[in-house]
């Protein structure tokens, strides 16, 4: 009978780093779910948050990183070779009635 376990659903998301940005430049995520870069540019890039929550490492043309969302918080992040490259990755609770007032 459906519905009468307890979803754990976790998404998976992509951003394409492609022409030195990162694509969607901003991206809104859950608790749980996978977050994929894929460098879609013609030369190496990497993917690093400020506060050191991930650093890919370089990532060469159509390599990719994966990140699995652990902590909510709003996560500035930029590539170490490029550093006008920015993005911001925003993981909020997984339980819509966890989301913190704003
Ligand atoms: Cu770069």
């Amino acid at each position: 009978m459906h519905g009468s376990t307890p979803a754990a659903h976790a998404g998976s998301t992509t951003i394409r780093i492609s022409q030195f940005t990162f694509d969607p430049a901003e991206q809104t995520v859950s608790v749980g779910d996978t977050v994929t870069w894929v460098n879609a540019d013609i030369l190496p890039h990497t993917t690093a948050a400020d506060s050191g929550a991930w650093s890919s490492g370089e990532l060469a043309v159509g390599a990719k990183y994966v990140f699995v969302a652990r902590d909510t918080g709003r996560y500035a992040y930029r590539c170490a070779a490029h550093p006008s490259m920015h993005g911001m990755l925003v993981v909020r609770p997984a339980d819509p009635l966890q989301r913190p007032p704003r």
